[in-house]
This record gives C-alpha cells, sequence and structure tokens, in this order.
C-alpha cells in the first residue's frame, strides 16, 4: 500500500557506513511517496569514509531512487550537514534536479513556516570540540559493529523486529539526554528569533515533534538505528513515522511499485497511518537465517 504525502523529510541517513539501514529505508520510500523530498543533512558520511567505505548496492538503489524521484518531478532539496559537510562548497547550486541549500524556510500546507538546518552550528560539541566528536564518532562505530553480531544472533533466534545496542546505550546515557536538552534549546531559540513557526532539523538522532517555548521543535531522527522519517500530510499535519517494517524476501530492488500482493492506493485518499502497525511478509525459514546484507 503507497501512502501520498505532501513531504518526506529525512535525515542522518550516513551512507558509506555500515550501519546505515538502506534496506529499510528502501522499504520506507517505497510505501511513502511525495511532492517533495528535504535531506537534512549526514547523508553521506565522509568522515567515516575517509577511514574505510562501505557501500552496498541498496545505498546505490536509495541514490537512484532520490535522482529518478527528482526527475520525475519531485522537488528534492538537499541540506548539507557535519559528516557531508564537502557539499557545502556547492550551496546554491543544484547537482541535476537535487538543490543544495545551507538552510531553508518550508511552508507547510497550513501555512505555518518552518526553518530547514541540519543543526550541528547549534551542538557546541561538534562546533568547539572537533576533536571530542571524532572521537565518539570510533566509539560508536565499535558499537554499532558489535551491533551487527548481536542483530545476527537475534535473527538466528528469530526474535522479531530490530533492536539497536548503539540505540539502546544511548537512551540509558543521563548526560546524553542533557545533550538533548541543550541541542533543542539552543535550536528553538533561533527559530523564535526568526519569527518562525518551527524547525525541522537532525543530527543528534532523537527524533521528536513537540512544542517548545512556542516554537514547533521536529527532529528527522535516524536511518543508523532508529529508522524514522518525519512526514507532512497535505492539510500540513506533520507526523513521525517510526519504520518498523522488515524488509520483505525477494523485494525488487530498483524500482518504486510496491510488491504484488498488496493493494495499491493512487490518489491522496486519507488511509490510515500504518507504519506502527506495518506488518512484515510473512518470512520463511529459510530466509530467516540468510547472512545479514550488512555483513
Ligand atoms: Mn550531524
Amino acid at each position: 500500500m503507497i501512502e501520498q504525502v505532501r513531504t518526506i523529510f529525512l535525515s542522518d541517513i550516513h551512507l558509506g557506513t555500515r550501519a546505515c539501514q538502506a534496506e529499510r529505508l528502501l522499504s520506507f520510500l517505497r510505501c511513502y511517496h511525495s511532492e517533495k523530498i528535504f535531506l537534512v543533512g549526514d547523508i553521506v558520511d565522509f568522515w567515516a569514509m575517509s577511514r574505510s567505505i562501505h557501500w552496498t548496492a541498496a545505498q546505490n538503489t536509495f541514490v537512484q531512487k532520490i535522482l529518478k524521484r527528482a526527475r520525475h518531478g519531485v522537488e528534492v532539496l538537499f541540506i548539507p550537514g557535519n559528516h557531508d559537510e564537502a557539499l557545502r562548497g556547492y550551496v546554491g547550486t543544484s547537482f541535476g534536479d537535487i538543490k543544495i541549500e545551507r538552510e531553508a524556510v518550508h511552508t507547510l500546507a497550513d501555512g505555518r513556516r518552518f526553518l530547514l538546518i541540519h543543526g550541528d552550528e547549534y551542538d557546541q560539541v561538534t562546533r568547539h570540540h572537533r576533536w571530542v566528536a571524532v572521537l565518539g564518532d570510533i566509539a560508536y562505530n565499535l558499537l554499532v559493529i558489535l551491533n551487527v553480531w548481536l542483530s545476527l544472533i537475534r535473527r538466528l533466534l528469530r526474535m522479531p523486529g530490530y533492536w539497536s545496542l548503539a540505540g539502546y546505550a544511548k537512551r540509558q546515557v543521563k548526560s546524553a539526554v542533557n545533550f538533548i536538552f541543550d541541542f533543542e534549546d539552543s535550536v528553538v531559540h533561533a527559530v523564535k528569533q526568526r519569527n518562525l513557526d518551527g524547525v525541522v532539523c537532525g543530527h543528534i538522532h532523537a527524533a521528536a515533534i513537540r512544542d517548545h517555548l512556542g516554537v514547533c521543535y521536529v527532529n528527522c531522527g535516524d536511518w543508523v538505528d532508529s529508522c524514522t522519517a518525519i512526514v507532512e500530510h497535505f492539510d500540513g499535519r506533520l507526523e513521525l513515522i517510526h519504520w518498523t517494517g522488515e524488509v520483505p524476501e525477494g523485494m525488487p530492488e530498483d524500482t518504486d511499485q510496491p510488491p504484488a500482493k498488496r493493494p495499491q492506493l493512487e490518489s491522496n485518499v486519507s488511509s490510515p497511518p500504518m507504519p506502527e502497525t506495518f506488518v512484515p511478509q510473512p518470512v520463511t525459514a529459510s530466509s530467516s537465517i540468510q547472512p545479514l546484507s550488512l555483513a
């Protein structure tokens, strides 16, 4: 089933890393079509790629899919983050049909005006102590590698769903929580000063839609451990999608078509939001012990 929305907001995909959940992202994009796609930073991880490159077929397919949608009239805007800051040199230009900007203001269907930024400029750690961020990045990558083994074991034990050790560790750390509040606070203050109604950002890998000091604070989360996206419906309503859909067996790699068995929805008929209750395709016994495509 395809759900039509006005806008899809994505951030922190970290293409080029082992942790990137490209297959899950593709299964999300097969179910959500939009008029606009806003990529709010850290889409490609050049920091990690300078150490080692992990580029899968699914990651290629993601890039092709975005280019294809842009070619077919979807408005695609790319706001580079700190991990893809190399692309900030191209602000104001476009790659094919994809525009690159440092930041932007998006007017929702209901008239509210939202700032689009990645957000690292409001993170005191990456701004003033880059080495701390890089060190944290390396430690985080170790957690992620450990997690690949852990999810393989979960799969062998037929435990459903995806569970992230790195995500779990981060949720447990109190200082991480304080960090999120500090970040949110400084972003919201900046938005207030500019008399805008809200902000859509990324960077801290913690998805959210909430009101803070009269500003609507929206964070896309990430496609490294939480697999989250923000969508704007045709009435301007914003929704946080926690994508829990498994990657079905034998899903075609490079097509926008949904699997044949599912009914197609053509227009923007308001169908019930499905991702939370998305039922994975039945998986056969043999496929559940396939090695991870990440490995
Ligand atoms: Mn970032």
